[in-house]
């Protein structure tokens, strides 16, 4: 039988990051799912704010199009803005998660409440605005920033691990958490060994992610091409962006799914 095949983008273009971010999410699949992890070939080295954010955006969609392309099942967009999440959805057949919506709701369903601890305190309120988008303001007690570059994740070395584990431990003393969601991609290696020092769970998104976009796949479910996230209306696009101007045949294609 075919192996069912998850696209996990890294929206950011640190290849050390994707790599990393590909090895967690294949040691979490069945072995009857394969993971394909990328960064697109273009867009910011680490997302920490709406700037960002925004120009990723484009890259996750690239890199969806060439997915569908290519007969990905699923795809996962690991960054924790979620960037071009609902975009993504019009282009997309299969399920497309962001790890950010993907972990609150995990969380939201193991706990009464959790708290985010995420990196720059810039990136705080794309995470708010997310908890609202996503009806998670009941769950979510506090967003965390620490101050720590992403890109100083990566690093060895540094403090920055230590500061994370120091800021997860004070969320559940001082935000009566329940649960820890981590805030960014980049912090995907490092759930277990917090959870074990702060003796709560800790939801990190490019797992809860793949295994429902997975899941997804396996209950034969995939986006609704009714309404909202049907396939974009076709129609030139002008300047830099004419290669990306939506074509009809999807919407031909789309048989109502
Ligand atoms: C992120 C993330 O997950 N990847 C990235 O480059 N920036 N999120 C964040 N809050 O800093």
């Amino acid at each position: 039988m075919a192996k069912l095949r998850i696209k996990v983008i890294n929206p950011n273009t640190t290849q050390t990051m994707t790599d990393a971010i590909g090895a967690v999410a294949r040691a979490v699949v069945l072995p009857t799912s394969e993971v394909v992890a990328v960064s697109p070939s273009m867009g910011p080295v680490s997302i920490e704010g709406h700037y960002d954010e925004a120009m990723s955006a484009l890259g996750v969609l690239d890199e969806v199009i060439r997915g569908e392309a290519d007969g990905f099942d699923a795809y996962v967009i690991a960054c924790f803005g979620d960037p071009g999440l609902l975009a993504a959805r019009e282009v997309a057949r299969g399920p497309v998660i962001g790890i950010a919506e993907a972990a609150m709701h995990v969380a939201s369903m193991i706990s009464n409440a959790f708290s985010v601890v995420t990196t720059l305190d810039r990136t705080v309120a794309i995470a708010e605005h997310l908890v609202e988008q996503y009806g998670m303001t009941r769950f979510c007690r506090n967003i965390r920033g620490t101050e720590i570059a992403v890109l100083d994740l990566e690093r060895p070395g540094t403090a920055a691990r230590r500061q994370i584990i120091d800021e997860c431990r004070r969320a559940i003393k001082e935000d009566r958490a329940e649960a820890i969601v981590l805030g960014c991609a980049g912090m995907a290696e490092l759930a277990d060994e917090i959870s074990m020092a702060i003796g709560a769970p800790v939801i990190e998104g490019v797992r809860a992610a793949v295994k429902l976009a997975e899941g997804f796949v396996q209950l034969g479910v995939s986006t609704s091409k009714r309404g909202s996230l049907a396939y974009p209306l076709a129609k030139p696009y002008s300047g830099m962006l004419s290669a990306y101007a939506p074509k009809d045949i999807p919407q031909k294609n789309a048989a109502g799914r």
